[in-house]
């Protein structure tokens, strides 16, 4: 098949409250949606750039501009064209892996869909529903915290995450544990803390947290490595994570043991599967991450977390965590603290294009030589 068609979508879409993290408040979420045509077959791909560098160092604008301008162009020269060849064709482009990866998705979604195959199938998922957990931001109060973590108890979800920074950790933590009990626990610091902070964060190892996301920054993993010494809680990378190598250098210097896998971030559905497999050759659990997707992203999230390496429950969220309602695709909704891993072909789900025209600011078409 060839790359006969690319567009670029940019979407927003309110978030149902304020996602607060150490690097930020999102408010609504500014999404950058891929569609191609491979052969005249459709294929969507989202983009998990944030709109502004603070996460990772791509966003939404460079991304739109990576994939117009190098990466699609790219792709489109390539005869038989399948989900595996685009990180080796697009390989001499360095770096804007969440670019690469939304095109690639959308690449896998076409070829599956004419595959008539799913996505889970394709990675390897064996798993039917998947257990959810929630990413709970930095909120005004500890006692709207407590509110906030109480409703998605009600709701189900099996695990909490709650994002901390300096300021926020140790109070908001002591009084999730007081309330709730035993629950399975974690905290997300998104690099806001240096190894000068070792002894404060080992405070929190009185709570019997699953673990401490990436409390340091993004490259520092000797100093993880050093800071997962002078802690009783395991050390879990999510931003130093860019790819099978780094997971395997940051497993082997001692700097994380587990890992937050996203695809968007390490380039792809198949190296996602990569870093998936050389932490399970490594004995380290793994665990699905998101980044605010829409049905399209969490479509995908769910066939990656189908995985037999995802022991961990994941920020694999339903749909109305983020989203009052989700319009570009059917939502996905939490049973039992589970969510089915869609089942039809490619992402499994369906994109309304009526609705999503409702909530896109910017359509183009890429211009594809040939
Ligand atoms: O660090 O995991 C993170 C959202 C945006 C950027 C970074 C992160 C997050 C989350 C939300 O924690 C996870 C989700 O989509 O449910
Ligand atoms: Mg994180």
């Amino acid at each position: 098949m060839r790359l006969t068609s690319a567009e670029l979508l940019q979407v927003r879409m309110p978030l149902v409250a304020p996602f607060e993290t150490s690097f930020g408040v999102q408010t609504e979420r500014d999404v950058l949606l891929v569609r191609v045509e491979l052969d005249g077959q459709p294929g969507w791909g989202e983009c998990v750039t944030l709109p502004d560098p603070v996460y990772s160092p791509e966003f939404n604008e460079a991304a739109a501009t990576t994939i117009r301008n190098f990466l699609a162009p790219a792709l489109a020269a390539v005869d038989a064209l399948t989900a595996a060849k685009v990180a080796v064709t697009l390989e001499r482009f360095k770096g804007h892996r969440m670019a690469k990866a939304a095109l690639e998705l959308a690449v896998l979604d076409a070829q599956l869909r004419a595959a008539d195959m799913s996505l889970a199938d394709y990675l390897g998922g064996v798993h039917p529903t998947i257990p959810s957990g929630v990413s709970v931001g930095i909120q005004p109060s500890v006692p709207a915290l407590l509110d906030v973590v109480a409703g998605y108890l009600d709701a189900g979800y099996v695990r909490i995450k709650l994002k901390i920074k300096p300021g926020w950790d140790l109070d908001p933590v002591r009084a999730v544990r007081e309330r709730f009990g035993d629950i399975p626990l974690q905290v997300d610091a998104n690099t806001a803390y240096t190894l000068a902070d070792a002894r404060h964060l080992a405070r929190l190892d009185e709570f019997g947290l699953l673990l401490i996301e990436q409390p340091l920054e993004d490259e520092d993993l000797t100093w993880h490595a050093a800071l997962a010494r002078q802690l009783a809680t395991p050390v879990c990378l999510d931003e130093s994570i860019t790819s099978a190598k780094t997971a395997a250098d940051a497993i082997r210097l001692g700097a994380t043991s587990v890992i937050n896998i996203k695809a968007g971030r390490v380039g792809g559905y198949l190296q996602a599967r990569q870093v998936h497999d050389v932490s399970a050759a490594n004995g380290v659990p793994v665990w699905c991450g998101g980044m605010l997707e829409t049905g399209i992203g969490r479509a995908a999230n769910m066939a990656l977390a189908a995985l037999p390496g995802f022991t961990l429950p994941g920020d694999t969220s339903a749909s109305d965590r983020f989203y009052r309602r989700d319009i570009i695709t059917e939502p996905f909704t939490i049973v039992d603290g589970h969510i089915a891993v869609p089942t039809g072909p490619g992402l499994g789900v369906e994109v309304d294009e009526d609705a999503l025209a409702s909530v896109t600011v910017h359509r183009d078409t890429i211009p594809l030589a040939g």
